[in-house]
């Protein structure tokens, strides 16, 4: 089967857009119940003889359970069930494995080792019965000394954390390393110039507006678990209840109904679903879990917390030799990234895809400290967030340090278009993309030229106007099987097409959406292949009883991965019609061609069959010993990541007096490859960018010295409003990739992963005269005042 799209050939074709194939921006067909308010969602789910459960989370960092009284809790009215660690455990189910190949404690039963920890859980009548019965629990803790980040986790005498593990004496979670240190150790000794920096990428929270939440219904009459579930990836999930809770894999049934965000937050696998599926066998009825906003920003997978010591080997003209750096990341108590097993820090290895860098040597340690767990989540790619923004910073470090312009700078190490494909200094394989191309565009949508001038000018009045430049590459879509799997499943995705008579089609997909639109853009790229219109497709996925496996949505690899299935199983549908046209057209196969929703004879156009008719055959008059339908599946493995490409450009002017800094402009171009639906396209991106500008500015989840979290409400913790949130002029450039069917690259995550660097960029460009180098992220206004007013660096 061929991976290129054939072109509608006839003059009778449909009009592609008009019918909502690729390049329309049709409305998204899941609003309609979105904005009538019916959506179905977790908390919407309502079973008959329905329990509610809470959790008992821990008050302290760091303490030892001297013991656990629930008898006041069980006298309360309405109370069915209190679940202690002890009570899992004798059901050996007191501790998880997590993503990464680690374990999680489903209920404490020896330490607490982070704020918010679940440590016990009631199941009542109501929510509030349950909440009441919770508080009712008497748990007497013993403090222990907490580690709120990793230079305490490896100081002389710090505790151990992870007293639990056998052979586990320190606290770190894992130690990775990539590139070639001997060549990237000579090549700074060639170097003119070694520019230095040292960053964190905070601590993160994906705040979607629905919080985590399961529904489990163990039905002790035909042993069948269903779970409804706010997940991200259905069918993992199952995979790991089967392997946790030792249940058999077609006697479990994860149902994610509408999702209300996920931003990453919902691919992990929690304590309170693993709690609630345990309560519902115990009770033998069905147990409801909606975790409340402190719970969802003091205990589910966070992102970022990663430190980096950087450098970068230069000549004086501006060539990079080499790059070399340190990451330390802080896990949290367990180390439960979701992630693809091989890449111990994801992929941060991307770092540089986009420049010509010849060689570059990465280490990386994580570390146990007393937070939650988490690690990837928030639009992160695997990490590739925090590659790219010390990536970017450290680009206009050294343009600073070289004295060079930074547009100029990156010009000289971006990857030109003949250089493709492209083998990066660690090892990935890049295959297509028109970097200049896309900088020359933001450049001149903003004005560089003028900016630099009205910067120069309002300098000598003392006003502060910076521009920031981020441009990078970025891998997404994993995986290709041979490299990418999670807890060994191999990361493939599939399709399931099925058209019925009258042509009309339902398309199963194994990815889940939060809020992407796949209900909308899957029926795109059928439409695409088929001719079918989009409104003549619906779209289902998330109820593994009824979608094929897939590996769920998150890394932005839903249109690399299941989008590609969904072209091959429509042109295998296309194909199986092809048979069915020459049968009812009189003629051979060879004899027949085909345009957007119709086939007809070569040579003799007007002699043709529309796509619906061929359906119709496919059920009343197929050929003899032709099998009838017209249904089948595909199973993609892609050959490669996609490398969608982006630039983004901040101008800002800061405000010397206060440290606020207001953007003035902000200009994305992004190279995605062909667009399905541009308006969903565009909605991703400024999504992306509000999220990097929250990151950027205000966004702040940290701990005190005692490990309590500062930020775990939303009084604390902000989200940006249409108010605060500056516009974006949108732009693009179009390299399709090369592998993929319909030539589409990933970017749900790119604004996110890009953008921050553009922000921060341009508020140190706008401080340069002070001789800041960096102030870490987010840039509150106290920080930057006491940058700009002491010339010194803020971590
Ligand atoms: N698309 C398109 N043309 C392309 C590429 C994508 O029309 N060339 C469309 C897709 O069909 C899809 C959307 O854009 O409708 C995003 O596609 P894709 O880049 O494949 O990303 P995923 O669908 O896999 O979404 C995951 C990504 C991730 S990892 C996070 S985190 C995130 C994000 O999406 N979470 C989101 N965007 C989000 N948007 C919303 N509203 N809610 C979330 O939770
Ligand atoms: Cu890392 S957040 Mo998204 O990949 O679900």
């Amino acid at each position: 089967m061929t991976a290129t799209a054939e072109p509608a050939t006839g003059s009778q074709a449909l009009d592609e857009v008009k019918i909502g194939g690729l390049g329309s921006s049709r409305p998204r067909v899941e609003d309609a119940r979105f904005i009538r308010g019916r959506g179905n969602y977790v908390e919407d789910v309502t079973l008959p003889g329905m329990l509610h459960m809470e959790i008992l989370r821990s008050p302290l960092a760091h303490a030892r359970i001297k013991s656990i009284d629930t008898s006041a809790a069980w006298a309360i009215p309405g109370v069915k069930l209190v679940l202690t660690g002890e009570m899992a455990a004798q059901r050996n189910l007191a501790w998880m494995p997590t993503l990464s190949y680690d374990t999680q404690a489903v209920l404490a039963t020896d330490k607490v080792r982070f704020q918010g920890q679940e440590v016990a859980c009631v199941v009542a009548e109501d929510p509030y019965i349950a909440k009441d019965a919770c508080d009712a629990i008497v748990v007497e803790y013993e403090a222990l000394p907490p580690i709120v980040n990793p230079e305490q986790a490896v100081a002389p005498g710090a505790p151990l954390i992870r007293d639990d593990k056998a052979g586990q004496a320190d606290n770190v979670a894992y130690q990775w390393e990539v590139g070639d240190k001997d060549g990237t150790d000579a090549a700074f000794a060639q170097a003119d110039v070694v520019s230095k920096l040292r960053l964190h990428y905070p601590r993160s929270h994906p705040s979607p507006i629905e919080n985590c939440g399961a529904v489990a219904d163990f039905n002790n009459a035909t042993g069948k678990l269903t779970v409804y579930l706010t997940s991200q990836a259905p069918h993992i999930v199952r995979a790991a209840v089967a392997l946790i809770a030792e249940l058999p894999e077609h006697l479990i049934r994860i149902i994610s109904p509408d999702v209300g965000g996920g931003f990453g937050n919902k691919v992990p696998v929690y304590p309170g679903y693993v709690c609630a599926i345990l309560c519902s066998i115990l009770t033998a009825k069905p147990v409801k879990w909606i975790e409340d906003n402190t719970g969802n920003l003091s205990s589910t997978g966070f992102g970022r917390d990663m430190y980096l010591d950087s450098e970068m080997a230069l000549t004086n003209d501006g060539k990079i030799l080499a790059v070399r750096y340190h990451a330390t990341t802080d896990q949290g108590a367990f180390y439960a990234d979701a992630q693809p097993t091989k890449f111990k820090i994801g992929l941060v290895h991307s770092s540089f895809a986009c420049y010509d860098v010849p060689v570059g040597h990465i280490t990386a340690q994580g570390m146990y400290t007393n937070k939650a767990p988490g690690g990837v989540a928030y639009r992160c790619s695997f990490r590739v967030t925090e590659a790219m923004f010390f990536q970017e910073r450290m680009m206009q470090a050294a343009a600073d340090d070289l004295g060079m312009d930074q547009a100029e700078f990156r010009r000289r190490n971006l990857v030109r278009d003949d250089q493709f494909p492209y083998r990066t200094p660690f090892g990935f394989l890049t295959d297509s993309g028109q970097y200049l191309k896309c900088l020359q565009v933001g450049l001149d949508a903003i004005g560089y030229d003028d900016f630099l001038v009205e910067q120069a000018e309002a300098r000598k009045q003392g006003r502060l106007l910076g521009i920031g430049i981020s441009t990078m590459t970025e891998p997404l879509g994993a995986g290709n099987s041979r490299e990418y799997d999670i807890l060994g499943i191999k990361m493939f995705d599939s399709a399931e097409l099925r058209v019925h008579p009258t042509g009309k089609a339902v398309l199963k997909i194994g990815a889940q959406t939060q809020g992407q639109g796949h209900e909308t853009t899957f029926a795109q790229i059928v439409t695409h292949e088929l001719g079918i219109p989009a409104t003549d497709i619906v779209v289902e996925h998330g109820d593994t009883d009824h979608t094929p496996f897939g590996m769920g949505t998150y890394a932005s690899r839903s249109t690399p991965v299941a989008g590609a299935a969904t072209a091959m199983v429509a042109r295998k549908i296309r194909a199986k019609a092809r048979k069915l046209a020459a049968h009812l057209l009189e003629v051979s196969e060879e004899d027949v061609e085909w345009e957007l929703g119709r086939f007809f004879v070569r040579g003799a156009e007007s002699r043709g069959v529309t796509i619906q008719e061929c359906a119709m055959a496919a059920y009343s008059n197929m050929p003899d010993g032709m099998e009838p339908g017209l249904e089948n599946n595909a199973y993609y493995d892609p050959p490669n990541l996609t490398w969608p490409f982006a630039c983004y450009i901040a101008t800002v002017e800061v405000d010397p007096e206060t440290g606020v800094w207001d953007v003035l402009r902000f200009v994305g171009v992004d190279d995605c490859g062909v667009r399905i639906n541009p308006m969903i396209v565009e909605g991703q991106i400024m999504g992306g960018l509000t999220e990097a500008y929250a990151i950027s500015n205000m966004q702040f989840q940290t701990y005190d010295v005692d490990g309590n979290l500062v930020g775990a409400n939303y009084m604390d913790y902000l989200l940006p409003t249409a108010w605060e949130t500056p516009g974006f002029e949108l732009h693009e450039v179009v390299t399709p990739s090369p592998h993929h069917p319909i030539g589409a690259k990933g970017v749900g995550e790119c604004a996110a992963v890009g953008g921050p660097a553009a922000y921060v960029n341009a508020v140190m460009d706008a401080l340069r005269p002070t001789g800041v180098r960096n102030i870490d992220m987010p840039l509150l206004p106290d920080r930057v005042w006491h940058a700009a007013h002491t010339g010194q660096d803020v971590s």
